[in-house]
């Protein structure tokens, strides 16, 4: 961890996990807290460079597709820009950053959903160096009622297409994961939005006065 003032909270899950609505929550629980909105980001994407990229991994281009190593690559250049040029200097100047999505994505989706897990530790090492969010809430889903939100709300990108097996096996490593991190804090998003934002609300009223006492 760099020597940082600021804290990095990050949301992590599947697609229609309802991460939209609990990084609004997030947001002004941080606010309340810190008395300063959070610097949101989004992965992959969230600098001019790192949206160019997002924009080669979601759409599709069937005279030329794209490689799992290749996404892969894409997707850590995207997110050492982010660091570089948005996270860091955000932490280092005291402010909080709240992140829709980071590494632990591509340890389920690319480690876990493409069977990619040595490649992707190899350049998360690389790139990262150790780098790591403070606190991530990962929203666990059933991919099968995720996909059924997802789709209500219209057509589905590249990965959402993808089939079912490869999420089962990006949601059982995030589950490993988060066995093994205590940093890592699971909510179970398949409860009604009312349900999940309570207990999102519970477990922040408990961390987030323990983060900020220990800036
Ligand atoms: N990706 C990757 O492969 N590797 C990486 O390292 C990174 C990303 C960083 C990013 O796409 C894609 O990149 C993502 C993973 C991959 N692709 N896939 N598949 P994105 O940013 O466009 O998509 P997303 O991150 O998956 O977001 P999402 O689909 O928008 O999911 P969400 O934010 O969790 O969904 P939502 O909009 O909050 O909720 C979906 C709908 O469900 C909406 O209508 C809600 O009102 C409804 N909802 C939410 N919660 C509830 C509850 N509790 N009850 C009932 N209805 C609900």
């Amino acid at each position: 961890m760099i020597n940082q003032t600021g804290k990095f909270i990050v949301i992590e899950g599947l697609e229609g996990a309802g991460k939209s609505s609990a990084i609004a929550l997030v947001n002004d629980l941080i606010e309340q807290h810190t008395g300063q909105a959070p610097v949101c980001t989004r992965e992959p994407g969230g600098t001019p460079l790192a949206e160019k990229i997002r924009d080669l991994v979601k759409i599709a281009d069937a005279s030329d597709p794209l490689s799992d190593e290749a996404e892969c690559l894409l997707i850590y250049a995207a997110r050492t820009q982010l660091i570089s040029n948005v996270i860091k200097p955000a932490l280092a100047k005291g402010q909080w950053v709240l992140g829709d999505r980071h590494n632990l994505s591509s340890l389920a989706y690319q480690g876990g959903g493409r069977g990619l897990m040595p490649l992707v530790k190899a350049v998360s090492d690389a790139c990262l160096a150790g780098f790591t969010p403070d606190l991530t809430l990962y929203l666990d889903i059933d991919p099968k009622l995720g996909l059924t939100r997802a789709k209500s709300r219209g057509q589905l990108d590249r990965i959402e297409q993808q089939a079912i097996d490869f999420f089962e096996r990006a949601r059982q490593t995030y589950l490993q994961l988060a066995q093994q991190d205590d940093s890592i804090i699971v909510i179970d998003a398949s409860q009604s939005l009312e349900l999940v934002h309570q207990a999102i609300r519970s477990q922040l009223l408990h961390r987030l006065p323990l983060l900020f006492a220990n800036k």
